[in-house]
């Protein structure tokens, strides 16, 4: 899967994108990120990417030429199976969005700044709008961060067996079971005597019923929700 992102901060991907799943995703060859300045097609002797907006009010927006002869060089390179504005007043980000994306081939991601892009590119380019949550970010680099790792770690072969994406929390809408190692005892806390007895099939109805629990008591909005 391929991954092109633009920016106007490239160096705030770097980091977040080569801690060590994702590294290991790349090193194998199946994940691969590139990272656009926006600034390369900025306009003039400053490489202006924004303007004030029209009808007045505070803060800049993102000006069409830069972006869209972006996007026009990328696209004759890649067909995209989405082209995705990050934004705060996008669709709210699930694991069922991740999951589908991950069957995609190729995605290409666009970060806001400021109050956003204008939004005849949004019109003429973006074929899906996602927010990651309801709080505002300064830029949608973090949130591109969070789609190439939640997207990454669910392509076949990234992760191994004991980081296995099937048992995580959300995949089936359910929160995940609370977790325990050695000691069997610390502080005065014992583990939970059944995970100790060795019956493998009243574990995992242990492990269902604690998810469910957890899943009514704190999250009581995803059940009975679909993908
Ligand atoms: Cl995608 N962008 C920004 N700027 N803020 C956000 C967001 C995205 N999702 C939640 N807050």
């Amino acid at each position: 899967m391929h991954f092109d992102i633009i920016t106007v901060l490239p160096d705030l991907l770097a980091s977040p994108l080569s801690h060590s799943i994702m590294q290991r995703a790349k090193d194998k060859g199946l994940l691969t990120v590139e990272v656009h300045d926006l600034r390369e097609f900025g306009l003039g002797k400053h490489r202006n990417v924004d303007d004030y907006q029209f009808g007045g009010g505070a803060g800049m927006v993102m000006r069409c030429e830069p972006l869209a002869d972006m996007i026009d060089k990328l696209s004759k390179e890649r067909t995209y199976d989405e082209i995705i504005y990050l934004t705060p007043d996008g669709e709210r980000y699930t694991q069922g969005r991740a999951n589908q994306l991950s069957l995609g081939e190729n995605l290409l991601l666009i970060c806001g700044h400021y109050k956003g892009i204008d939004q005849r590119l949004r019109d003429e380019y973006v074929t899906l709008e996602i927010s990651i949550g309801d709080y505002v970010l300064s830029g949608g680099e973090l949130a591109a961060a969070v789609l190439v790792d939640s997207i990454g770690r669910l392509l076949p072969g990234v992760l191994n067996d004991e980081t296995s994406a099937l048992t995580d929390s959300f995949q089936d809408n359910l929160l995940a079971p609370p977790v325990y190692t050695r000691p069997a005892e610390w502080r005065g806390r014992a583990v939970p005597p059944i995970l100790l007895s060795g019956h493998t099939a009243a574990i995992e109805e242990w492990r269902e019923e604690q998810a469910e629990q957890r899943t009514r008591d704190r999250r009581p909005d995803l059940f009975g929700e679909e993908d």
